[in-house]
């Protein structure tokens, strides 16, 4: 019998330092995990407060969704504080003593992940696991697009491993040549840029052709058509059980209130995330954030002083490039911002 680093997740009572010790010891060597015949893979869909739903149709089980608890020891064949997030794959013990609702014991290796700190408090807060892309969405109107935000969104994108891209919506708010001249330099960086109305039904095609195979994380701020976009793309029959399991408070808005993990088709899917005020980024280093400005990466080796921070040093030739008009002044302005926010 191997063993398991099998970890009491009694976490809430613990202090910052030993949940750093925790975070640290859940890395897991033996990756032949539990094998007891009774566990089935799962992928987790959404979750609500402490209910868990899965689905396991992608793992040849026809048992379609279940709600799901948190066993009280779970290994986790990752490093991050949040044990559990949607997309993550799981291994579920089927109906055991909590009665009709079964229990997640495991959750398997993360391919990426979209990380924030979370409103509350200093914690991370794991958007979504195992995506392929981040298509950063964001709008012309109502509300207007923030550029420092959408470099902070592909910043993390690039750290959890994740494509960036950018989705522009409502450009039927906005002439569309101030909003391509505007939003330029993403192209000219090399990032994939579309400009849509999900409304209008304007460009869609383009998005869903550019999202067809693999995962893909739609986040942004509240109203910007994350779920409009969704809404075009997708109207399978799952979609509408996967909303009625958390939108039950709608006031009206039909604003979303958790991630939700959309199988679009056997090689593709979508995972809407609720809308967000800010993105703070977690877990950087000062000393790593140049490199994931890729226009930087010209530059940077040529400073005068080794390592340079590009924000006041003589001989800098990121700095340079941004007098010269070589790199924009605009992304410099959000490598500044971010690089203050790393204390
Ligand atoms: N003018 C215009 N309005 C749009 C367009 N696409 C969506 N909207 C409207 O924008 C509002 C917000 O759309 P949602 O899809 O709910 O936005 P969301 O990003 O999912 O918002 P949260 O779930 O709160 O994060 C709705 O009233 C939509 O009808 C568009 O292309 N043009
Ligand atoms: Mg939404
Ligand atoms: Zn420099």
């Amino acid at each position: 019998m191997p063993k398991y680093d099998i970890i009491n997740q009694d976490e809430e009572k613990l202090g910052k330092r030993e949940k750093w010790k925790l975070a640290k010891k859940r890395t897991i060597v033996n990756k032949n995990s539990l094998t007891s015949e009774s566990l089935m893979r799962a992928r987790v869909i959404t979750i609500v407060g402490k209910n868990y739903f899965v689905d396991f149709g992608e793992f040849g089980s026809d048992m379609g969704l279940m709600e799901c608890r948190r066993a009280g020891k779970i290994v986790a064949q990752h490093s991050q504080s949040q044990l559990i997030a949607v997309g993550d794959i799981v291994k579920v013990e089927p109906d055991n003593d909590f009665g009709e609702i079964s229990t997640i014991v495991e959750v398997e290796e993360r391919s990426s992940y979209l990380s924030r700190v979370s409103i509350i408090g200093e914690k991370e807060d794991v958007v979504a696991a195992n995506a392929d892309r981040l298509l950063i969405m964001a709008a012309a109107a109502d509300p207007f697009y923030n550029k420092r935000l959408i470099d902070r969104m592909i910043v993390s994108a690039v750290m959890g491993g994740l494509e960036p891209a950018i989705c522009l919506n409502k450009i039927d708010q906005m002439p569309l040549d101030f909003l391509k001249e505007d939003l330029a330099v993403y192209e000219k960086i090399g990032m994939p840029i579309f400009f849509i109305s999900a409304k209008n039904d304007l460009n869609v095609q383009s998005v869903a052709d550019y999202i067809n195979s693999g995962v893909t994380v739609l986040s942004g701020p509240s109203g910007v058509g994350k779920s409009s976009l969704l809404n075009k793309i997708y109207q399978g029959e799952d979609a509408q059980k996967i909303l009625e399991i958390s939108e039950k408070s709608g006031k009206g808005r039909h604003t979303t209130s958790s991630a939700k993990f959309f199988r679009i088709s056997e090689n593709s899917a979508i995972i809407d995330t609720p809308g967000i005020r800010e993105f703070a980024l977690w877990n950087i280093d000062r000393g790593e954030l140049p490199t994931y400005f890729r226009e930087f990466q010209d530059f940077y080796d040529d400073c005068k002083f080794i390592p340079c921070t590009h924000t006041h040093e003589p001989g800098c030739s990121v700095k340079n490039a941004v007098e010269e008009g070589l790199i924009d002044s605009e992304r410099y302005q959000s490598y500044l911002n971010i690089f203050d926010s790393l204390k």
